[in-house]
């Protein structure tokens, strides 16, 4: 077998491999193939690159916004070039069919471009003041350093909305990717090389969460932490992080449902409930990971959907007549057998899958059969994230228990209601405890454009991409200006009209 190629850091615009340092392979989900070996980071290396980004501060924090901007639509541009390149990659290393690989990137680069227009945004406010002569704004400023932490389902698209997000607003970087994806990490740094970004401005460093993500979390210099993944994670970074102070922004789980009731487009909400529970291998926060079907549809919807499941194609993700690839590491395909297990023993109904697929070229991956269980409300398969190809279906007799159903769970990012009554399309959309809400549409395919986050255990309340993604990464600067030329004392003196 061929070397793996070896990447090193990127820290002040320059990469490079310490002398001796510990390194990791990275490989293919689907057959083991060596995607690249990676610098193992430690914690000294993160103080180097905090260093690197807070020496590259001030001189960026000082560069227009539009200038900035300028810079990314040439990585959105690096990207579009490289689109199908970059998308052959993130599914060879993460395992998402070619289709959702370019669309991956191509998330990516919608994001990168919009950031770019927020160049030219930005915007504050002006309010009047109470006082005569007196004018009162507020402008937008940077925070600093920042961290970024990402996970490995979308390894080109969440980087860069951090990023591009954190750099628009003239924050400088520290990226610590999931460690299964570092080749697409590098793939996402090197745009930013090339688009020019200045030395320190943007810096990379990969591996693990122990060492490398706990230095980033704790290092005074980082004043914000944004950070996608798991929710036990993710409580672990929020509390380090509050012990110094530091805002941190956390993306995690979900536990998404597809409200089907007696009046849906069964032919669109079967597509729908497809491509939302098994696109990506089921493995998006958004997946549609429960189907809440209405009693008088139930049978009919459940035998439609078995049926489409017995020539659903699964495999290697590159062959363009497959649809579901592998799941994207030997620890996920554990946690989703286990899950599988915990179905069976809690009595859950096994429909479909149910187990590893065996034989040919699937010994060499870790491939899951999509699998659908018969479930009851509360039970774990219903209620816990699993994160990959396993749909519960639940039977409810109407609405109302549709609704509660769908809010029994710790998690709030999507929902979803497939319904042609408009009027409780409108209800859905206020009784859903969720941050998003899709009528007519399965639970995954967020738009850059639009904030994107959830409630309850989802999230601490943060949203990013949209205009949300400008809140995450600035602070607000109240300003007075009194041009009255004498002290004017606000609440005190009297101001006639
Ligand atoms: C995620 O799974 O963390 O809405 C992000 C979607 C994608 C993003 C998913 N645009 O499904």
């Amino acid at each position: 077998m061929a070397e793996a190629p070896e990447f090193g850091l990127f820290v002040d615009g320059r990469w490079s491999a310490p002398p001796g340092a510990r390194r990791f392979e990275t490989r293919n989900p689907a057959n083991g193939e060596s995607m690249g070996s990676f610098v193992s980071g430690t914690p000294e290396d993160v103080r180097a690159a905090v260093g690197a980004a807070a020496k590259a501060f001030p001189a960026w924090r000082d560069t227009p916004a539009p200038k900035r901007g300028e810079i990314l639509l040439r990585v959105a541009a690096e990207y579009r070039a490289r689109k199908e390149e970059i998308g052959r990659i993130v599914s060879r290393e993460m395992g998402k069919v070619l289709s959702e690989g370019r669309g991956d990137v191509q998330e990516a680069i919608d994001f990168v471009e919009y950031m770019a227009g927020e160049g030219r945004r930005l915007a504050g406010e002006t309010v009047p003041s109470e006082l005569r002569s007196k004018f009162c704004l507020t402008v937008r400023q940077p925070k600093g350093v920042v961290a970024c932490i990402t996970p490995w389902n979308f390894p080109t698209a969440i980087p860069n909305w951090k990023i591009a997000a954190a750099l628009i607003c003239g924050n400088t970087v520290v990226f610590k990717p999931a460690s299964n994806t570092a080749r697409c990490a590098v793939e996402v740094v090197k745009a930013y090389e090339a688009a020019g970004v200045p030395p320190g401005v943007l810096n990379l460093v990969t591996g693990p969460g122990g060492s490398v993500g706990n230095a980033l979390v704790d290092d005074p210099r980082v004043r914000s932490i944004s950070f996608t993944g798991g929710v036990e994670t993710g409580r672990e970074v929020y509390v380090r992080g509050a012990k110094r102070l530091a805002m941190v922004h956390l993306e995690l789980g979900g536990k998404n449902p597809v409200l089907l009731m007696e009046d849906a487009d069964l032919t669109l909400a079967l597509d729908g409930v497809l491509f939302g529970a098994f696109g990506t291998s089921g493995q998006r926060c958004t997946a549609t990971s429960r189907l809440i079907l209405h009693e008088a549809v139930y049978d009919r919807f459940l035998d439609l959907l078995l049926k489409r499941l017995e020539r659903f194609p699964v495999g290697d993700p590159l062959d363009p007549k497959v649809e579901m690839g592998p799941v994207a590491s030997a620890d996920q395909e554990q946690k989703i057998l286990e899950y599988i297990r915990i179905g069976r023993s809690e009595g859950a109904t096994l429909r479909t899958g149910g187990e590893k697929l065996t034989g040919g070229a699937f010994d060499r991956g870790y491939f899951i059969a999509p699998t659908v269980f018969e479930t009851r409300p509360g039970s774990r398969l219903a209620t816990e994230e699993i994160f990959g190809p396993v749909l519960s279906v639940l039977k409810v007799r109407d609405y109302e228990e549709g609704v509660r159903v769908a809010n029994e769970v710790p998690y709030g990012l999507s929902s979803s209601i497939y319904t042609r009554d408009v009027n409780r399309a409108f209800r859905a959309i206020q009784d859903l405890e969720a941050g998003i809400t899709y009528v007519n549409a399965p639970t995954i395919g967020a738009e850059v454009q639009l904030p994107f986050g959830g409630i309850k255990n989802t999230g601490n309340g943060g949203r990013e991409a949209g205009s949300a993604a400008i809140e995450e990464f600035t602070e607000i600067k109240t300003v007075f200006v009194d041009f009255s030329s004498k002290l004017q004392k606000a609440q005190i003196d009297p101001v006639a009209p």
